[in-house]
Order: structure tokens, then sequence, then C-alpha cells
């Protein structure tokens, strides 16, 4: 079955309880989100590990793919469906090696030659971004719309956009051919999780006429 990442939701515990993190989690999948990351940059490898399975007891009963962020060892303890890597992690064909050819790897890629690479190595899809500037915790720098169309054009697998995005402004991203949106704030950040949710995966569909 072809990967969706239409919506592509990924968490960030920070200043959350535990509660409330696993509330939204389930929330954004009753809300449609088609895939779901676990982020977590400060927790100890324990924490870690507790959350993500916590978390996977839920997407497993959405039937929606779990991807663990940055680390490949907490991917396969949890057995979740995928993992995610930037240009500083895990390359993208140890990741693969590592998770075997029936997982997903994406790959944070923000120019042609990274996303050509990651592609060519392994991976299912690709992060380009950050598309605006962007509050949540992450060393990121603005790629452009332009770049974004480029990297579209030049691989065969799904492409998200992400960094900064809600509802009300990813018009820019019409006609780019992407295949999704991975935000965190919007849903994260949000009062009702579950409609965030839903409307912005009603207004990427329409944006992009799937
Ligand atoms: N990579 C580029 S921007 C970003 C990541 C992980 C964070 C996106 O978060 P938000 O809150 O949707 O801007
Ligand atoms: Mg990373």
């Amino acid at each position: 079955m072809k990967l969706d990442t239409t919506l592509y939701f990924i968490t960030d515990s920070t200043g959350v309880s535990d509660g409330k993190f696993l509330r939204t989690v389930e929330e954004a999948c009753k809300g449609g989100a088609t895939i779901i990351q676990i982020r977590e940059k400060d927790k100890t490898t324990r924490e870690y590990l507790e959350l993500a399975e916590k978390t996977h007891q839920i997407t497993l009963k959405y039937n929606i793919p779990l991807i663990i962020d940055d680390r490949v060892d907490i991917a396969l303890a949890v057995n979740a469906e995928g993992v995610h890597v930037g240009q500083s992690d895990m390359p993208v064909d140890i990741a693969r090696k590592l998770m075997g050819k029936n997982k997903i790897v994406g790959a944070t890629t923000k120019t042609v030659a990274q996303a050509v690479e990651a592609h060519e190595k392994g991976a299912d899809y690709l992060g380009v971004g950050a598309i605006y500037p962007t509050t949540t915790k992450v060393k990121t720098i603005i790629t452009s719309v332009e770049t974004l169309c480029d990297i579209v054009k030049s691989v065969p697998i799904n492409v998200n956009a992400i960094g900064g995005l809600n509802k009300d402004n990813i018009y820019v991203l019409q006609g780019s051919g992407i295949d999704g949106i991975c935000v965190v704030s919007a849903i994260m950040k949000s009062d009702d999780p579950q409609y965030a949710t839903a409307q912005l995966k009603k207004a990427f569909l329409e944006l992009s006429n799937k």
C-alpha cells in the first residue's frame, strides 16, 4: 500500500504531562492524522522508550504508522513502523539495513543533492523545510518553496513540507506537488487537537486537489 503522508503529525512532549501528551496523540488519530512521529530530544533512553511504547499502543488501535525520530534502537525495541533520520543522524542506508526492507525510513533533506542521495540509499519519504520560522526546538534553516518544488521533481518518493505550517499559511505550497505536510505546534499546541488535525487535513486536501 502506498505510504500516506498527507497529514504527518510530529509530537513534542516539552512541558506536557504524559497524560495530556497521549490524549493529544489519540485526538490526532481521531482527527485523521495519516502518520505520526514521536520526536524527543531531552528524554533519557528509558523515558523515550516508555513513551514510544505507550504512543504505539494508541496508534496501533487506529492503524496509523508510528515513526521514531532519530533512534533506530527505540524503533526496533517498540516494533514501530519506521524511523526518521536527519543529516547528522544514522545514514539512511544503515538505518534501512538495520530496520529491514518492510519498515518505513524517512529522511530530512534541504537540497536536491541530499534528496537524491536519501532516495538512492533507501528512504521512503522526505521531510523538507523549514518553510517558515518555527518555535519548535530544532536547529534548522529556511528552505525555499522553489527548492521544495525542485526536490519533488527530483525524486519519486513522497515529499512533505515542514516548518511553521498551519492551515492559514499552507497556501504557499499550492502547486508544489508535495504529498503532505508535517506539523508539530499546529496540533500539539491546539486546545482541540482533533479539530485542528481535521482542519489541517481538509485545508491540505483542498489545496492539493487530492
Ligand atoms: N524540522 C524542520 S522544522 C521542524 C522540524 C522538526 C519543526 C516543525 O515544527 P512546527 O511547530 O510545525 O513549526
Ligand atoms: Mg534527527
